[in-house]
């Protein structure tokens, strides 16, 4: 019998087989992954058996092999009409359960007849102003038989009012509304930015939700600890875990301060992950949470094993689809898929491959559902639970997780919680270098991205997409908003809205006071200004990363040439040439606002980074009381058709078309030519190389030897 061959041997001869290259591959995460694991990676770590604590192996002892996950495809878009009919749809072609996805102007609580949102309505989200509408969406849709998911964060209070008077009037008990609201505030302070109030009413929301919910609606899940949206603006794996984790121990402190019992909330927490393209680093992710909700809420005194286990969402990434060769995110979401699913997800919503530019088709949604329809169906991997438990690779990676997320959340819990860490910033911080740093690499091709910065196509064929003609949809929205306001007992509604007012200045709870007024049909906006009567409404500015975009550069001799470049500029103009960038209307997706502050301001651009949530003439006076030479725009939730226009117009009124404007962000090439009659001057797709944008702003500015 031959002798069994020992590691060395084999480090020997896979050195011999690369010639001696290292093979250890260091990912974002700081984490060295080897070429090889075995069982000595184990040494220290029992996964012990799904269904038991602390349920690494997956919350339920016979998981998909009882009963598989639930497809569930966030989708609304326009009125509430159109996205009831699409829903009605899905779910006769399979789809488990709903996922609201609302406009913007919804998630900021403002009324589509409110002058700040021309631009929102009813894009990348359904318009939800009254009571009536919420009706609409559910219509011929049991709410005591239908979990629906809702994502609201900002305004969760009116909209979870409205779903419980919803179900009143479909005579269902709020006893049996089943479902999930995302209702997650800090993330949207570190990453989303879909806020209303400043960050301590907020919380109070979240506590008052908790508290009313555990009391009238013991199945409904309260909240939805995001770290999606995380990675989506750019966090490493690690980073989007250890900030979730510690999101969720901050809203159990807080509910157990406003004096709950914590295991009479706690089951009912939910959370969110985001499922990328690191495909095992994705299935352990989802493990590592598990074991470390555990572990946090033990800490915290939980003693019933519900309260413990870490239940989850995931949706596959958006970042990670592109517009170009988009067919290429039909694969990217399908691996993507299978990662959530060997991880463990209780849910999931799987992208579309127009998700790039915009809301999904009839054609890319079924494409979409199908995906989980077809693993689930004809694969048989739902039959054994946990199929990668045991393996070296996956238990250890899941055991370095653990302990380098871990890291993070002693150091949150060591400077007060996660709530005082948001206001320090430096979370945000972590995630914006971590953003800077992945986009150099893409755009110097050390992260391959197929079709993008590799294999590209010659020339692309523009897929079709879905356009929402959201001047139809403002009309109908105002027309019913109207109708509910001139239908209603005003003075009942007003005494409703002034207990609301009340109760925010004292301690009453707050959903139950919105219920009260949305059974007296105040509106979505009503019941926000009542509450931001009280609270105000918050604001940030940005603060764009400086040196994590340059600095991957170094010497480059392209970017040299560009700063270069910049300088000469700067000698000619006797200043340096300086650029605002502008987020206009609702959207609060500043990713790529952010990076291209960084890239500029490396670059040695003056950057104005300008406020989020600004109207086109908000923009337009600061561009001119700045000076600006150039605006960039930059918009990532389909405004930009209304937006970016109307700025055009207000700097030509006030006689500085000098200033020249470009755009950028989720922009599909079929808007190209609106944008340029409108007198955009170049235009950013997704995917954009930010040296090569760089390049053709400063010819834009003059610099006509290109580096
Ligand atoms: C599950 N069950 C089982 C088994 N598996 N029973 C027996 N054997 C099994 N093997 C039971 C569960 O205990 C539960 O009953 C019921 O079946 C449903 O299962 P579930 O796992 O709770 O699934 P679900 O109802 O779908 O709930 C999943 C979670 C929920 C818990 C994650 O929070 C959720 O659906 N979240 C979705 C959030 C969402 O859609 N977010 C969209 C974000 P009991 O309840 O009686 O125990 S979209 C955002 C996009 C970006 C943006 O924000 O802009």
């Amino acid at each position: 019998m031959s002798e069994k061959p020992t590691l060395d041997q084999w480090s020997a001869a896979a050195s011999k087989e690369v010639k001696g290259k290292d093979l250890t591959w260091n990912t974002p995460e700081g984490i060295a992954v080897k070429p090889l694991y075995t069982e000595e990676d184990l040494e220290g770590w029992d996964a012990g058996l799904p269904g038991f604590a602390p349920f690494t192996r997956g919350v339920k002892a016979s998981m998909y092999a009882g009963r598989p996950w639930t497809i569930r495809q966030y989708a609304g878009f326009s009125t509430a009409e159109a996205s009831n009919a699409f829903y009605h749809r899905n779910l006769k072609a399979g789809q488990k359960g709903l996922s609201v996805a609302f406009d913007l102007a919804t998630h900021r609580g403002y009324d589509s007849d409110h002058p700040r949102v021309t631009g929102d309505v009813g894009k990348a989200g359904v318009a939800i102003d009254t009571i009536d509408d919420m009706k609409i969406l559910f219509d011929g849709i049991p709410l005591d038989q239908m979990s629906v998911s809702m994502t609201m964060n900002g305004a969760v209070i009116p909209i979870l009012a409205f779903f419980i008077v919803a179900g009143e009037e479909q005579g269902v008990d709020r006893k049996l509304l089943d479902g999930t609201i995302q209702n997650d505030i800090l993330k949207e302070f570190m990453v989303r930015n879909t806020y209303i109030y400043p960050p301590e009413p907020s919380m109070r929301i979240i506590s008052d939700i908790f508290g009313y919910t555990s009391r009238e609606m013991p199945k409904f899940n309260s909240i939805s600890i995001s770290g999606y949206h995380m990675q989506e603006a750019g966090a490493t794996q690690v980073q989007e875990l250890a900030f979730t984790i510690a999101d969720g121990a901050e809203y159990v402190k807080y509910g157990v301060a406003s004096g709950l019992d914590i295991d009479k909330f706690a089951g009912r927490l939910s959370f969110f992950f985001a499922i990328g393209m690191n495909f095992f680093m994705e299935v352990a992710k989802l493990r590592a949470a598990r074991v470390l909700w555990h572990r946090v809420m033990t800490k915290l005194g939980a003693k019933d094993e519900r309260s413990k286990m870490l239940r989850t969402h995931c949706q596959t990434s958006g970042v990670s689809l592109t517009e170009k060769d988009p067919y290429n995110n039909v694969m990217r979401t399908t691996i993507e898929a299978m990662a959530a699913m060997l991880g463990g997800t209780q849910s999931l919503h799987t992208n579309a491959l127009d998700e790039a530019i915009a809301l999904p088709t009839d054609f890319s949604a079924r494409i979409a559902r199908n995906t989980q329809l077809v693993i689930q169906e004809e694969t048989g991997m739902c039959n054994v639970v946990d199929p990668l438990g045991g393996s070296y690779y996956v238990e250890s990676l899941t055991k370095q997780l653990v302990d380098a997320a871990w890291e993070i959340i002693e150091k949150v819990e060591a400077e007060g919680g996660m709530a005082k860490a948001v206001a320090a910033g430096w979370p945000k911080a972590m995630i914006e270098e971590a953003s800077a740093a992945k986009a150099a690499r893409v755009d110097r091709v050390e992260e391959v991205v197929v079709g993008v910065n590799k294999y590209a196509k010659d020339k692309e064929d523009p897929i079709d997409i879905l356009d929402v003609d959201n001047v139809a949809v403002r009309e109908a929205q105002i027309a019913r908003i109207n109708k509910v306001k001139a239908g209603r007992d005003e003075a009942a509604c007003q005494v409703a809205l002034d207990a609301l007012r009340e109760g925010a200045k004292g301690k009453g709870n707050l959903l139950e006071l919105a219920v009260e007024c949305a059974r007296k049909r105040a509106t979505l906006g009503e019941i926000s200004l009542a509450m931001e009567d009280v609270f105000g409404r918050h604001g940030t500015f940005p603060t764009p990363v400086k040196g994590i975009y340059g600095g991957a550069y170094g010497e480059d001799a392209k970017w040299q040439g560009l700063v270069d470049g910049v300088s000469s500029i700067e000698r000619r103009m006797g200043r340096k040439p300086k650029m605002l960038v502008a987020k206009m209307g609702q959207d609060g997706h500043d990713r790529g606002a952010n990076l291209v502050s960084s890239a500029f301001g490396d670059l040695g651009f003056d950057v104005v980074a300008g406020p989020l949530f600004q109207t086109p003439k908000e923009a337009a006076d600061l561009a001119i009381k700045a000076d600006v030479d150039v605006v960039g725009a930059s918009s990532l939730a389909a405004g930009h058709k209304t937006l970016i226009p109307e700025l055009i117009g207000h700097l030509k009124d006030a006689g500085r078309t000098d200033i020249k404007v470009i755009a950028g962000g989720v922009i599909p090439a079929q808007d190209y030519q609106v944008l340029r009659d409108a007198g955009v001057q170049a235009i950013f797709g997704p995917g954009t190389n930010l040296v090569n944008a760089a390049t053709e702003v400063l010819q834009l500015l003059g610099h006509n030897q290109p580096p």
